[in-house]
């Protein structure tokens, strides 16, 4: 059976008109995007998503930056897509993220207080079948 994971294009790759060629990397790979939608979460749907982060340093900066603009959703299928799709999104750092990667090859440092990124990917079975329940 196909498996599930949620992957969020963040606020940064919106505003940068790259939502195309995220979904592109992702289709290309031979991934489903299965559902989409495009939305303004409210912060109880991201104080639920970064749970995990509560407390950290670059908390509140992640969630200043989540909700700085709109985010597209998607739920993408394929056999081993949650670490397929860790794969193709790179290191959580974009400085050091592999060339290659949507994160190495599109996205970089700004000096901000939080990483920006550009997407988001389930970490593993049990959170992306908790977070798809939060965004679908
Ligand atoms: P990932 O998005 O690769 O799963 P994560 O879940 O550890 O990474 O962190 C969530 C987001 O928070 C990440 O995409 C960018 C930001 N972040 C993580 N660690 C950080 C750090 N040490 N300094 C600044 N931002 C950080
Ligand atoms: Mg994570």
């Amino acid at each position: 059976m196909s498996e599930a994971t949620l992957v969020l294009i963040k606020p940064d790759g919106v505003r940068r008109n790259l939502i195309g060629e995220i979904i592109s990397r992702c289709e290309a790979k031979g991934y489903t995007v299965a559902a989409l939608k495009k939305i303004s979460p409210s912060r109880d749907l991201l104080a639920k998503h970064y749970a995990e982060h509560e407390g950290k340093s670059f908390y509140e900066p992640l969630m200043e930056f989540m909700l700085s603009g709109d985010i597209v959703a998607i739920r993408l299928e394929g056999n081993r897509v949650i670490e397929g799709f860790r794969v193709i999104a790179g290191a959580t750092d974009p400085t050091v993220a592999a060339p290659g990667t949507i994160r190495g090859d599109l996205s970089r440092d700004w000096g901000t207080k939080v990483v920006q990124n550009l997407v988001h990917g389930s970490d593993s079975l049990e959170s992306a079948e908790r977070e798809l329940a939060l965004w679908f």
